[in-house]
């Protein structure tokens, strides 16, 4: 299955560079096999995992989105679930995930008896990773010796508001330049970042 395709994105001189799109349609966890053109995990198949090492191998900004089907044997009352066994692939070229609504997907490392401990994203490129709408659960870092660990000042967006207005309403537990720890990283909350109305978690 073709899962790539080509967008635009505009680059540093305000010129359109060409990204590619995959398009995960599995909550299975195989690596790419083929050309990092096409997400493909060898069944026809683009995972999340296969999405990101295409991502990584494929040069400059790509987009990675999600087209899951219901039938899919990770879809449950509403929401798509991913397991990864052993982590994803570091996150080692720029690139923008756009998940389906964080209420709806979520990105986990597997709780088997024996999995080794691992961040569910870990995000090693100097570029700009934005992640938005998807929600990772039981990564842990207590492995983490320093190296790999992100970058103070490195933005994700949680909600890229597309509308001309602010974000109404907050998160009850997340007020605006509210900080909290997760996996070891404190992240500051600023609902007026992005490009003026968005929800950012910057690291501190
Ligand atoms: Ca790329």
């Amino acid at each position: 299955m073709l899962c790539a395709a080509a967008f635009a994105v505009c680059g540093t001189h305000g010129t359109a560079v060409a990204g590619l799109a995959y398009v995960v349609d599995s909550t299975g966890d195989g690596d790419l096999v083929g050309p990092s053109t096409i997400c493909d995990d060898g069944t026809g198949h683009c995972t999340l995992r296969a999405a990101i090492e295409a991502s990584n191998l494929h040069p400059g900004t790509d987009g990675i989105f999600f087209d899951i089907s219901t039938t899919d044997p990770g879809y449950s009352h509403g929401t798509w679930t991913i397991i990864n066994l052993p982590a994803l692939a570091n996150i080692s070229d720029s690139v923008n995930i756009s998940g389906p609504g964080a209420d709806k997907l979520t990105v986990q490392r597997s709780t088997a008896d024996g999995t080794p401990d691992f961040r569910v994203f870990n995000v090693t490129t100097s570029g700009t990773v934005n992640l938005s709408d998807v929600t990772k659960a039981s990564g842990t870092a207590s492995n983490d010796t320093g190296s790999g660990t992100l970058t103070a000042g490195t933005a994700f967006t949680v909600i890229n508001n597309t509308s001309a207005s602010l974000i109404s309403g907050r998160f009850s537990n997340l007020a605006n330049d509210a900080t909290f720890i997760s996996n070891g990283t404190t992240f500051k909350a600023k609902y007026k970042g992005g490009d003026g109305n968005d929800l950012i978690l910057t690291v501190q």
